[in-house]
């Protein structure tokens, strides 16, 4: 898929978090008289990929990066790939059509063989969205003539290398994923909203260690849809996790060794160190560490913030954090824990088949699904929120995102208090609507007086009809006079 201008242009802005120095090498010089009088020629390169001072760059055998490649028209050029640290990428030209096949570790080498009869400077760079942005791009220049026979401006030369899974020449033409039927495979990726740590009430300030996986696996969409979810611990959102301010937290994050991407985290509790999204791309099979205090209390979304940030965000990488204030939060009788998300896909809502990612939509912010805990029927069908009548309910609520606003209401009931933005010191009182922004919070708590299914939506209200419903289930006998069909008796 090749990214559309804006959001290339999104990607370009976040990698100025990621990116201190200009990723291209000092320019070749190869005078074009020399040139031309050279016999064309194979000429021969090894790139492998890997992260050098943050950046994603490809790496010649001489350890120079993003190398400028010369060649001379005429010439054959033979490039060999793999994967330094093991995520899946590839090599384009698209001003010549050269596209390599997509390489990782488990890949293995790939070759892609191509005749240069064009001269100018050309880019190569990596096609996986958001990876030039972060620096896999360097330069081809090509001197001499333009050759007479010259059709196309690359030509397969004969002959493929022969590396494990080598690939030859491609013409540069973003291939549409080919549609296949739901994975069989796929499991439930949805986060039970009753897991939730136990409160931490009134003890000293503590170190704590946490530990995440990343994982991409094929998960249940809805009900005959899967998806590939790329997830922190399997589960959408990413697991809650509790302090109170003063704790020190070690967090730990380590990426599945069978990971395509490079993933990291961005706590938005965290000082610093760009929240840890700085300090813990990842790469498959590695694992790497922040430590940061809890200076302020509150709820804060965590996302993954590996380019292209809002696709890893999609696909599921957000969870929160809560810090407790100084002598804990007051005891109420059930929490939970719900975010919500919108997901871009190929084809449209409902489709019976494995959705892949639409980064079209995502940049045009066209979701074809809203969901409360990663999937259709999460909250509705798998988790349904329990509640007896007299109790007090706590929801800590917060929106992954990636672009979309919350208007998040319970349908029959009022919040007793919200605290707006996920700020703890000042609650608001009796609201019936809370707006919560991607990458936001709030915590809302409401006595449940009345049985029945208490719906859980974003009142923005098409939405629910593309996933975003859930249900609070209260039980218990009525409280008389707070609600009865039909006249007053
Ligand atoms: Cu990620």
């Amino acid at each position: 898929m090749k990214p559309s201008l804006p959001l290339a242009t999104i990607a370009a802005a976040l990698c100025l978090l990621f990116i201190d120095t200009p990723a291209l090498a000092a320019p070749a010089n190869s005078p074009a008289a020399k040139a031309a009088a050279t016999a064309p020629t194979t000429r021969h390169h090894e790139l492998q990929t890997n992260i050098v001072d943050g950046k994603m760059v490809f790496v010649d055998a001489k350890g120079q990066v993003n190398p400028v490649l010369t060649a001379n028209t005429g010439d054959t050029i033979e490039l060999v790939l793999k994967s330094g640290e093991g995520a899946e990428h590839d090599l384009v030209i698209p001003e010549l059509n050269v596209a390599s096949a997509k390489f990782s570790a488990s890949s293995g080498k790939v070759t892609v063989r191509f005749k240069v009869t064009k001269a100018g400077s050309f880019t190569y760079y990596c096609s996986i969205p958001g990876h030039r942005q972060i620096g896999m791009e360097g330069k081809l220049q090509v001197s001499g003539p333009a050759l007479a026979d010259a059709g196309a401006t690359a030509a397969p030369a004969a002959g493929h290398g022969g590396d494990a899974g080598s690939a030859a020449l491609a013409l540069y033409t973003p291939a549409p994923s080919p549609m296949r039927g739901p994975d069989p495979a796929a499991v439930s990726v949805a986060a039970n909203p009753a897991q939730v740590p136990v409160a931490i009430g009134a003890r000293a300030p503590q170190l704590l260690k946490y530990r995440m996986e990343t994982v991409e696996l094929p998960g249940k969409l809805d009900d005959g849809t899967t998806f590939t979810y790329w997830t922190f611990n399997r589960q959408v959102p990413g697991p809650m996790l509790r302090a109170r301010v003063g704790d020190t937290v070690e967090l730990t994050l380590f990426n599945a060794a069978d990971s395509k991407m490079i993933h990291s985290i961005d706590l938005h509790a965290v000082t610093g160190g760009h929240g840890g999204g700085q300090h813990t791309q990842v790469a498959p099979g590695q694992e790497k560490t922040v430590t940061f205090k809890a200076l302020n209390p509150g709820l804060y979304v965590y996302h993954c913030a590996t380019p292209l940030v809002p696709q890893h965000i999609a696909a599921g990488m957000y969870g929160m954090i809560l810090v407790e204030p100084e002598g804990g939060l007051a005891k109420v009788d059930r929490e939970y824990y719900v975010m919500q998300g919108e997901m871009y896909t190929g084809r449209p809502h409902g489709a019976p088949v494995h959705q892949e990612a639409n980064l079209e939509k995502m940049a045009n912010e066209l979701p074809d699904y809203y969901v409360f805990n990663g999937e259709v029927g999460a909250l509705s069908k798998t988790h349904k929120l329990q509640a007896k009548v007299g109790e007090t309910v706590r929801i800590y609520f917060g929106v992954g995102g990636p672009n979309k606003i919350s208007s998040f209401h319970i349908i029959g009931e009022i919040f007793d208090k919200v605290y707006s933005e996920g700020s703890i010191s000042s609650p608001k009182h009796d609201v019936q609507t809370t707006l919560v922004a991607p990458g936001g919070a709030t915590i809302v708590e409401l006595k449940v007086q009345h049985p029945g299914s208490y719906l859980l939506v974003d009142h923005a209200l098409s939405r629910a009809g593309k996933g975003a419903v859930g249900v609070l289930e209260v039980t218990g006998d009525p409280v008389p006079g707070v609600f009865h069909a039909g006249a007053h008796q």
